[in-house]
């Protein structure tokens, strides 16, 4: 039997937008996700699982069932609601309050400034494509700081590259572009500026506690031996993998990924522009990250494809209905050996083990790594108060055994955060894909422990994957 260290967290993943609902309370200001939801006309932000107001609840759920470290974020929009000028005291009280309560049930709040949430009044303004948002940004960061002192743990932001490629690629977040690849190449790299200055910020005051970036990483693979195969699962490792862990860890990136973009761009008609000043930030920055946060749900088998781009997002559970073909990167590939969920997320555990290692070999200096994010998408089934989640309980079971494995060889993991804690709004799923320890009614909110909530709370307990 596989076993996890003593002193590990069991935690429990949340967002602001994604939980609390309550988008137009409390003087909260606008985020470009209102406007396009609406416009969509698929799913509503509101209630969520309601955590704005339900969040005693939750905290004490955590407490009772093992949960010993909640991830969750600030909605920058609560606290600046235009991003920039005066604050709102009605957001500080509520994020003060939840950390509190935090801290008396025994739960670490493991906290994230940006996830997906930029003010709309910003996000108008170009987003992170707009270099003064950048500065928005910091000055933000360092006002939770300075406010937050019961948080010791922080990260910048969660999942720069499905940032980018999501509003900018997919065009399934707002502003909703297509195949632009010189901002998805600007809007990584930007991120990736702003995160070196706040954590440069954070160092430089000799703030408390310990700083992060959460990054989504997603394993890729050649599907066939090919030259051409494993030429596009580099170039498709390169953009959404190495040129983060580049910047995160190097504060550079290499000629190898700099010759990888370029050919990216050429295929894609695409350009960029980094400036030498932010080498310099980032550099400094690069040996100050005291973890990083992983989010790992699936990897990729990629073949070459040189033809027209097209993807096709399956936000609905139709499983099987999922394309995604990149002129000039990448084609992923389905293997009818590999399970998948109805989402079409392969359910590979060994890219889990494969990324963990990679990462203590390629940036021995990465000190400590939390998954911050891990969790199976399903269609629960509600029977007079009894979820049975065997699926999501043997894909846990699979994840954690092959982090149990790269700790045993050497990685250094002190934590794990299931996403999500309770049933919460997914952003280009809507209701219907759960991820919960707890099923919740949306209608009443009443939270219900799923099979996999006893199973992780005897996981908490005994450090025993069984
Ligand atoms: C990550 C995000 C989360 C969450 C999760 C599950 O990318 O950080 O916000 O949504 O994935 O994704 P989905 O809801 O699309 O299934």
């Amino acid at each position: 039997m596989k076993k996890l260290p003593e002193h590990f967290i069991f935690g429990g993943a949340t967002a602001a937008y994604q939980a609390e609902g309550a988008t137009q309370e409390d003087g909260k200001g606008a985020v470009a996700w209102d406007a396009f939801l609406k416009e969509e006309g698929r799913f509503s932000p509101n209630p969520a699982s309601d955590f704005y107001h339900q969040y005693p609840v939750d905290i004490e759920l955590c407490e009772k069932f093992g949960v010993n470290g909640l991830r969750l974020s600030i909605a920058w929009s609560r606290i600046f609601p235009d991003g920039v000028g005066e604050p709102n005291p009605k957001g500080i009280a509520y994020y003060h309050d939840v950390f509190k309560q935090c801290i008396e049930h025994n739960v670490i709040p493991f906290v994230t400034l940006h996830h997906f949430d930029t003010p709309k009044a910003l996000f108008d303004q170009g987003d992170f494509l707009n270099r003064d948002n950048l500065d928005a940004f910091v000055a933000y960061a360092k006002f939770c700081f300075e406010e937050f002192t019961e948080v010791k743990h922080w990260s910048t932001f969660n999942e720069i590259y499905p940032v980018a490629t999501n509003q900018y690629l997919l065009g399934v977040f707002p502003p909703g572009i297509h195949f632009d690849f010189s901002k998805v190449i600007m809007c990584l790299h930007n991120m990736m500026v702003a995160h070196a200055r706040t954590v440069n910020i954070f160092k430089d005051n000799k703030y408390p506690g310990e700083i992060g970036v959460v990054h989504s990483l997603e394993t890729k693979y050649p599907v066939s031996d090919s030259p051409e195969d494993i030429h596009a699962a580099f170039l498709e490792d390169a953009i959404s993998i190495r040129f983060l862990l580049e910047a995160t860890y190097l504060g550079r990136y290499t000629d190898d990924l700099l010759a990888a973009l370029d050919e990216i761009c050429a295929a894609q008609n695409a350009s960029y522009d980094f400036l030498e000043a932010d080498y310099l930030e980032m550099e400094k920055a690069s040996h100050r990250n005291d973890f990083l946060g992983i989010n790992h749900y699936q990897c990729h088998f990629c073949k070459a494809y040189q033809g027209p781009n097209e993807i096709y997002h399956n936000g609905t559970g139709e499983k099987g209905s999922s394309v995604y073909r990149v002129n000039g990167i990448a084609e992923r590939i389905y293997r009818d050996d590999i399970p998948r969920t109805d989402w079409d997320w392969l359910i590979y555990p060994q890219g889990m083990y494969d990324l963990l290692v990679r990462i203590k070999k390629d940036y021995p200096h990465y000190k400590k790594i939390y998954i911050t994010e891990n969790g199976m998408g399903y269609k629960d089934e509600f029977e007079d108060g009894v979820i049975l989640d065997t699926p999501r309980i043997d894909y846990l079971r699979q994840y954690l055994s092959a982090i149990s494995d790269a700790i045993t060889d050497g990685v250094n993991v002190e934590g794990y955060f299931l996403w999500s804690l309770m049933d919460l709004f997914s952003w280009t799923n809507g209701y219907n894909k759960r991820y919960g320890l707890f099923y919740v009614d949306f209608e009443t909110q009443k939270r219900y422990p799923k099979e996999s909530a006893y199973w992780y709370k005897q996981l908490s307990e005994t450090k025993t994957i069984i």
